[in-house]
């Protein structure tokens, strides 16, 4: 247990994506470290837990008055906000995505009775889509200048975050983690065994939400080229709106039967576990958390050059250009023969550098350290 318990809320999004996992398994983990950890959201988030007695869930009620085109989400959070730091002597907020998450802290902080530190965790499509927006511009510029702190979660993001902010100190960089409960325990055999996959063939993975932003024919596409030249299967996990466009693209290119679209799964690692090569071609990722879930499992990522995954890649795949079908192809199509001269090798690399980068243990003391810092000094 720590030697300074803290008093913590967390605001994010509750729904299935990075930035609600990431919150919930570090306010999660912040409270098995002995800290007092209140999340206050309009639903459970996905991955929680209830794994101490120091963390806390505050549903959020928003009164949707029918006189109004939608329910006033922000305002409700704020006041809610103000009402539990009251309550409980909330001695730090601490916000995922500016918008609409840190702006309601702040307007809590005009509210509220008495004084708390803002830390503003920014996951990317807040800088590098919404600010594009002049009137959000405002807004963001309002809301990180008046946090106490800004973490981003990767060196490119805090790069983004400083070329289109004016901001009084850089943001600090805070990597995502896999935290160890869970990693999937057994080897790639024990994973294929559970999953009644076949022992022999190749299995390429992608996960996500399913949005245009992720570029999925590119995955089909590439994985139809490698296809032409290995037993293979690709492996498709989530829901979005692009599932059935790409469902019909699967039948075009005569791919239907050799792709497993599993949809939304619980138990994800199992499924990173088994697979020999992850697939990430989105046009933007602040980070790519899926990145380090398949790394941890010991299994090498092909993802394109942008934001945040050329470090979390670095030496555990490849890189490849934006809409680069032939190269992706290649290069996964390398690390499958990589993968066959040597099983170990590349395997034992992606599980060193997530043991080393991407633990829970060590992102919980950098929030500690960012916390501490606010509460001793100021
Ligand atoms: O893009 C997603 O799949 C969801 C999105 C979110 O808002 O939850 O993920 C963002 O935050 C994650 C956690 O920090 C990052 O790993 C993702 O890269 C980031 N997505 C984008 O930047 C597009």
């Amino acid at each position: 247990k720590v030697a300074h318990p803290r008093k913590i809320a967390f605001v994010c999004n509750p729904k299935m994506g990075g930035s609600g996992i990431i919150a919930t398994e570090l306010a999660m983990a912040l409270a098995e470290r002995g800290h007092h950890v209140w999340l206050l959201a309009e639903k459970h988030p996905y991955s929680w837990r209830q794994v101490s007695d120091t963390l806390y869930f505050l549903k959020l009620e928003v009164n949707d008055y029918p006189v109004f085109e939608s329910a006033p989400h922000t305002l409700a959070l704020a006041g809610a906000l103000a009402n539990l730091i009251e309550q409980e002597n909330i001695e730090i907020v601490h916000a995922h995505y500016a918008v609409p998450y840190a702006a309601a802290a702040v307007m809590a902080k005009q509210i509220c009775k008495q004084p708390f530190q803002l830390v503003t965790t920014l996951h990317g499509t807040d800088v590098v889509k919404l600010a594009d927006d002049p009137a959000m511009h405002r807004v963001i510029d309002t809301v990180l200048n008046q946090s106490q702190r800004v973490i981003c979660v990767s060196d490119d993001l805090a790069q983004q975050t400083h070329q289109r902010f004016d901001l009084p100190v850089y943001p600090e960089v805070i990597a995502n983690f896999v935290p160890p409960g869970k990693m999937f325990a057994g080897s790639r055999q024990q994973a294929r065994e559970q999953l009644q996959l076949d022992q022999q063939a190749s299995y390429l993975i992608h996960a996500s939400n399913f949005r245009k932003i992720k570029r999925i024919p590119d995955i089909i596409k590439s994985f139809a080229l490698v296809r032409q030249q290995r037993d293979c299967q690709l492996i498709l996990l989530g829901e979005g709106p692009e599932v059935t466009p790409c469902q019909d693209l699967a039948v075009q290119l005569g791919m239907a039967d050799d792709i497993i679209w599993v949809g939304q799964e619980p138990n994800i690692n199992r499924w990173f576990a088994a697979a020999n090569v992850n697939l990430q071609l989105s046009d933007y990722e602040s980070f790519g958390l899926t990145l380090i879930e398949c790394m941890v499992q010991g299994v090498p990522t092909v993802a394109n050059n942008v934001g945040g995954m050329p470090e979390v890649v670095a030496g555990t795949g490849r890189l490849v250009t934006v809409g680069d079908i032939e190269a992706t192809a290649q290069n996964v199509l390398s690390l499958l023969d990589e993968q066959r001269q040597s099983p170990a090798e590349m395997h034992q690399r992606c599980i060193d550098k997530a043991n080393s980068n991407y633990t829970s243990e060590a992102v919980c003391i950098a929030h500690e350290a960012v916390y501490h810092g606010l509460l001793v000094t100021e």
